[in-house]
């Protein structure tokens, strides 16, 4: 009995090292588990379902086969890849899931989320958030050519990296009081999330009982898969196979 949780692979077809690891992952340690959850930053940019690449052809045929052989596939939005729909969704069979949401994690209720959303003291970006997850300008946006949107992707990836710069860690990194507040809002102990590329088991209180609060690692240098099973979790690494 294994449930697997991943995010932050930010897989594209520059990366091949990072692509291998993550398809043979997918057609071996995923195999047979009880489900696989993403969370979030699947993809380096997602810029619509229509972007049919034979890159992302490659990756959606990955869970088509996993959840074919009938393993349920979760994916919740990644600040990256906020822009997954219901076409990637029938493509794959991986079920889309709210930004907040709870699961029975082996008798355990367990809030799951991308991350970002917990990162309130990043003003500026949850200014940001808040106007490109407005339906209306992603109706907008989805009205513009492929190559268009490619473009304004790459200017918002290069403006957001000129941003962060100047940002400290701390803004970067979730605020504890958020965690403390969602975590009550949702009446969990347990918290699994991504998005500040630090893997880490925290503990905190929460109404003065404990709680954990567990970060996924990014796939830059090595795969980083949460393993869950009835005993526990356990953030571990999977080594990039030699191009
Ligand atoms: O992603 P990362 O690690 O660099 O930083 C994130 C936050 N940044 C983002 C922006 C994404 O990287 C861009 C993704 C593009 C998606 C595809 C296009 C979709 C268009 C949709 C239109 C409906 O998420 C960053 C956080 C950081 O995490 C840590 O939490 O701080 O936040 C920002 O950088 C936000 C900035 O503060 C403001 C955004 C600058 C965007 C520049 C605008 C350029 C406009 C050009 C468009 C014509
Ligand atoms: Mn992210």
């Amino acid at each position: 009995m294994t449930t697997l949780f991943i995010s932050d692979l930010h897989l594209s077809a520059d990366r091949p090292d990072i692509t291998a690891c993550f398809l043979h992952f997918m057609s071996a340690e995923a195999r047979g588990i009880d489900a696989l959850y993403v969370l979030g930053d699947l993809f380096e940019m997602w810029i619509g379902d229509d972007d049919d690449s034979p890159f992302h052809q490659q990756i959606k045929t990955a869970f088509r086969q996993l959840t074919d052989s009938g393993v349920p596939c979760y994916f919740i939005h990644g600040n990256r890849d906020f822009l997954i729909g219901k076409r990637f969704s029938q493509e794959t069979g991986v079920q889309l899931l709210p930004e907040h949401t709870v699961v029975d994690l082996y008798n355990t209720p367990t809030l799951i989320l991308h991350g970002d959303t917990l990162c309130t003291l990043d003003e500026g970006y949850q200014r940001y958030r808040k106007k490109v997850h407005n339906r209306f300008i992603q109706w907008l946006f989805f009205r513009l050519p492929l190559s268009y949107r490619q473009r304004i992707g790459d200017k918002m990836r290069s403006g957001s990296s000129q941003t962060n710069q100047a940002k400290s860690q701390s803004i970067m990194d979730v605020t504890p009081d958020e965690v403390i507040h969602v975590m009550a809002e949702h009446q969990v102990r347990q918290m699994i999330h991504g998005h500040t590329h630090r893997p880490d088991v925290h503990t905190l209180t929460v109404n003065e009982q404990a709680a954990s609060r567990i970060v996924l690692g990014d796939w830059y240098d090595h795969g980083s898969v949460l393993v869950c099973t009835p005993q526990g979790c356990q953030l571990e690494t999977r080594d990039f196979q030699p191009q």
